[in-house]
């Protein structure tokens, strides 16, 4: 029993003085202000190292870095179904591990959010091309995961996307694209989707040229890609796939908005990818 206690200390102590470590490594901890220890899949890993034999936790303790090396999910979707919704740490395939938040619905889980917004937002969302790429905001209110994240996540696998709103009336409302990419930065993230299904219409391509979304390339203020002879991006707020300019506003301190459904007085928007399921 004592043996036990003290090396369960030990191990906590390795831990304590690992936390700083880990903190570093985490990319985006301080810029989306999340906190170490509300990440769910490091006490579970803590928990569960508790919980090992003897002699796992003196081969972890007698090369504490050991513990830097475990492997982190790729995305939510490979967090354990089961788990609660919350602040999980990725790793995407090349990329240093990343917090985001994860929706683990029991019935149809492992989504990770890329964005999330509501009317009564604390931020601007009038960034640059810079900010936007590395993620800005905050994983437990409104944020931007960060476009080039974005894109790594999605370069692993065939990734689907729900577009979430809460309309006028904080009604519900989903719009699903069987697919979602992003081409790379050096193709200006220009976004790919597939066939779409829902109730909150399909305001992402079905619209004319000039509010379309579906293939067009991202803008911020500071770097203009869309196809109006102006600057969507500065007049209307936020980074967008813009073309001249929108049906479909997300990205914007108040104003949210979805086609026909919730013209600039939508409630709220979240946006969730996860690996495409084939039926
Ligand atoms: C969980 O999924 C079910 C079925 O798709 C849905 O009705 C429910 O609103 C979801 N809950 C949350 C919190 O997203
Ligand atoms: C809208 O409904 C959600 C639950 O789906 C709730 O959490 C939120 O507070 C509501 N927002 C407003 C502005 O009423
Ligand atoms: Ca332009």
């Amino acid at each position: 029993m004592a043996a036990r206690h003290s090396s369960l200390l030990f191990f906590t102590s390795v831990l304590a003085l690992l936390a700083p470590l880990l903190a570093l490594d985490i990319e985006n901890l301080g810029r989306l202000k999340a906190n170490l220890d509300e990440i769910i899949n490091l006490h579970s890993h803590k928990l569960h190292s508790d919980e090992d034999g003897k002699n796992t936790q003196q081969s972890r303790a007698s090369d504490p870095l050991q513990t830097e090396h475990r492997s982190w999910p790729k995305d939510c979707s490979e967090v354990s179904a089961g788990s609660p919704s919350g602040v999980y740490v990725i790793q995407p395939t090349g990329l240093h591990p990343i917090v985001v938040y994860c929706e683990m619905n029991a019935t149809d889980g492992g989504w990770t959010v890329i964005q999330r917004n509501q009317q009564s937002t604390e931020i601007t969302w009038a960034e640059s091309w810079s900010t936007y790429k590395y993620g800005f905001g905050n994983v437990h209110t409104e944020y931007w995961l960060g476009t080039e994240y974005i894109h790594q996540i999605c370069k692993q696998k065939v990734y689907e996307v729900r577009f979430v709103i809460w309309d006028a009336a904080n009604n519900t409302k989903f719009a699903d694209y069987n697919l979602f990419s992003l081409e790379d930065e050096s193709q200006g993230y220009r976004l790919r989707l597939g066939t779409y299904s829902g109730l909150a219409g399909d305001a992402m391509t079905s619209n004319s040229a000039s509010t379309v979304h579906d293939n067009m390339k991202f803008s911020a203020k500071d770097l203009d890609q869309d196809t109006y002879s102006g600057n969507c991006a500065s007049s209307y707020g936020g980074g967008w796939w813009y073309s001249a300019c929108y049906s479909v506003r997300l990205n914007v301190k108040g104003g949210i908005t979805w086609g026909s459904l919730c013209n600039g007085n939508c409630k709220a928007s979240a946006i969730f990818i996860k690996p495409a399921s084939y039926c």
